[in-house]
């Protein structure tokens, strides 16, 4: 921590992430010294201890500006790393473990057997691994090391990261660049970048990654590269991760000259017991898999007359006796299905909770259409007892200006993770957080092969939370952010202010300037770059931006209450009552849930025409407000990471002006509405913005 920097700190290109250790000041370099001269470690280490070990010989040498030696006589003034096995004295000390679990930690300055000590203790090495971490976090961000003292053990059991990267190397809806996997050089030639990967994933506790695109391509399981798998689980496991691969459905036609994949055929799942212990034996803790199908084109079940359960039973019996889990994406919904697209997930997936082996896990995303910037909770949280559910994230973000723009997503998930389902406690008081609901979180991941890992610094805050979230879906996005802050930038006077004063309501301007009142899907088709509500003519109704917004003279918006799709009676009492009605609506879901008339009166007071345009200014103002506070930042954050973020905020300031301008050209033209006085007109016509082209946009993946 530099205290008071009164000079531009060193240029940095942002490749440490938050794990940026940094010299600490005098006073606490010489506290912290005094317990941390040496590093306790039992006799053969595992090689998740040997992790945390090297971590901490890491971060602690250079806080504290000295070497950490390892040692296996316990002294004062060491860090001991230990388990009740490795070092039975903390039960008699009664240092308590008992409710940490498997993946909890405890770390605190303390006194064992007579000596002063810095203590990291857990019921497992992989405890210890993420106790290391949380004792590096606790001094980057501040903490008082004589009174150390904190415990944490994680609410989920999984946290996991997808990869929506191709074997090409490209990524679906990455926008830092390349795949991170070298697929070509993989398995002999192994990039040390790898390595930094999980260690940083290890910072936050992530414990699974899955490695490939869910629109998964056959060869995924084809025998090379389930060896190049096998070496990125190589490096991956002493931190702590298991891989996990994306399969194609139809696998056993592809791979194995099948004529059918269907699910209840004997030869198909002879062939999925083989090509799974295949996998085995190359990556003996494989996670296992995770599918997506009958969904934009990937095969399923369906395709055999057979549910998703059916089709999840013949691969998850081929991974149970390896212990490996099967996980069956919810993101669902058919062309041919004329039904309200948000409706269809619950529809079918309902209709089987309690079917799925109990190796299978259930993938909801956070919302029932597609990671839109605001989504009402997707209503199969709570709604599936008898079935453990995974809450899917997207990290990167497709919907939410790319890398471009400073939109922090804590308060998205945060939003999500505490909305309240009413499910198991009918009532107006009682429910069950969707945090509850859960069995783990997914995070669609935005990492690749640029410097800084995220394709824009800030946007390493959403891995950041994503992670901590995972570990912790009770968290506070704001608190995280602060955490994220100290850690990424230092704690220069006023810029953990200026910073979480930037992040924490950049969501809100995004959802400004793109889609308020609950509008969504308005994106451009394929690319998804910029706005596109004129779009209306593709195959499928579902993709177009006009079956979302239904905008005309009579009014905008999608009925899902009782007088159109009526999916809000997806949703438990007292939900189903209150958004069911516009005027109990929140005006963030009015018009996910309404369509209504442009002079219907919003709780401001205002109509809904007046309302829209109000937060389209104040979206684009939101963008004003952040440059101006960056600006300020200048000489306190290094020159080279201010001038690239700089750089980035103008160019959200022109998308979100053109965001702003392109829709209010549009909505007046589809509406007959008029601008009030004293609103500024769009700078082009409707012609121009829709004959905006955006060749070769980053993201689309193949
Ligand atoms: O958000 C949509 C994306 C697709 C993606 C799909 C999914 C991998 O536009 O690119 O496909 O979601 O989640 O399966």
């Amino acid at each position: 921590m530099q205290a008071g920097a009164t000079t531009t700190p060193p240029d940095e290109d942002g490749y440490e992430l938050w794990l940026r250790y940094r010299e600490l000041p005098a006073a606490a370099r010489r506290t912290l010294r005094a317990r941390a001269g040496a590093l306790w470690l039992p006799a053969q280490p595992s090689a998740l201890l040997m992790s945390a070990a090297t971590e901490l010989q890491r971060g602690l040498g250079v806080m504290t500006g000295r070497a950490l030696p390892l040692r296996r006589r316990l002294a004062a003034g060491q860090v001991v790393l230990a388990t009740p096995a490795s070092l039975p004295t903390l039960r008699k000390a009664g240092v308590p473990l008992d409710d940490l679990g498997d993946e909890g930690w405890l770390i605190r300055s303390t006194v064992l057997g007579g000596k002063a000590i810095l203590l990291i203790a857990a019921n497992s090495d992989r405890g210890l691994l993420y106790g290391a971490f949380a004792l590096l976090r606790a001094l980057a961000t501040g903490a008082d090391v004589p009174t150390l003292d904190q415990r944490s053990a994680p609410r989920l059991p999984l946290r996991f990261l997808n990869h929506w990267d191709n074997l090409d190397r490209t990524v679906e809806r990455g926008y830092a660049g390349f795949s991170l996997w070298d697929w070509w050089k993989l398995p002999h030639i192994v990039d040390a970048r790898y390595t930094d990967y999980a260690r940083a994933n290890a910072s936050l506790g992530i414990n699974g990654v899955s490695l490939n695109n869910v629109s998964a391509k056959p060869e995924m399981l084809t025998t090379a590269f389930i060896h190049k798998a096998a070496a990125l689980a190589d490096v991956l496991r002493p931190w702590g991760q298991k891989v996990y691969l994306a399969i194609r459905f139809t696998a056993p036609m592809e791979l194995g000259g099948l004529a059918t994949a269907d699910p209840l055929e004997p030869a198909v799942a002879r062939w999925w017991r083989g090509k799974v212990a295949e996998v085995f034996a190359a990556i003996p803790d494989c996670g296992g898999f995770i599918i997506k199908a009958n969904s934009e084109g990937q095969p399923g079940p369906h395709d055999y007359g057979r549910n998703h359960a059916e089709g999840a039973k013949v691969i998850a019996q081929a991974l149970a006796p390896h212990g490996g889990t099967l996980i069956w994406r919810a993101f669902v919904y058919a062309a041919e299905n004329p039904d309200d697209r948000a409706k269809q997930a619950y529809d079918q997936f309902t209709a089987l909770d309690g079917q799925f082996e109990p190796n299978v896990l259930v993938q909801v995303k956070n919302g029932p259409i597609d990671f839109q910037p605001r989504e009402p909770f997707h209503p199969l949280f709570g709604a599936m007892p008898r079935t453990r559910l995974i809450g899917e994230f997207m990290v990167t973000k497709e919907y939410m200006g790319f890398s471009t723009h400073l939109a922090y997503q804590g308060p998205l998930f945060e939003e999500t993770l505490k909305s309240d389902t009413y499910r198991d406690k009918p009532g107006p008081q009682a429910g069950t957080l969707v945090a509850h609901t859960l069995a783990g979180m997914a995070g669609v991941g935005n990492v690749g092969t640029d410097r800084n890992w995220c394709g824009s610094h800030f946007d390493q805050a959403n891995w950041y939370v994503f992670g901590r979230l995972a570990w912790d879906p009770l968290g506070s996005a704001q608190a995280l952010a602060q955490e994220w802050t100290l850690q990424t930038f230092g704690d220069a006077p006023g810029l953990v202010k200026a910073v979480t004063g930037m992040v924490m309501p950049s969501r809100e301007a995004v959802l400004n300037y793109m889609t308020p009142l609950g509008l969504h899907h308005l994106m451009d088709t394929g690319h998804h770059h910029g706005p596109g509500p004129w779009v209306g003519n593709l195959a499928r109704p579902d993709w177009n931006p006009t079956y979302y917004h239904r905008a005309g003279p009579d009014g905008i918006g999608f009925d899902r209450s009782a007088s159109g799709s009526n999916a809000v009676a997806q949703y438990a009492e007292p939900l189903h009552s209150l958004w069911g009605d516009p005027r109990t609506t929140p005006d963030e879901l009015l018009l996910w849930f309404h369509h209504l008339p442009w002079k219907h009166r919003v709780s401001t007071g205002r109509t809904l025409w007046q309302e829209l345009l109000v937060r389209y200014d104040a979206g684009v103002a939101s963008v004003d407000t952040l440059r101006k506070t960056w600006a300020g930042l200048a000489g306190t954050v290094d020159a080279r990471r201010h001038h690239e973020v700089s750089q980035y905020l103008a160019q959200q300031q022109r998308e979100a002006q053109w965001w702003r301008d392109a829709c209010i050209a549009y909505f007046m033209n589809a509406s007959g509405q008029r601008l009030p006085a004293g609103v500024a007109k769009p700078t082009r016509t409707l012609a121009e913005y829709q004959a905006l082209r955006f060749d070769y946009a980053p993201g689309r993946g193949g």
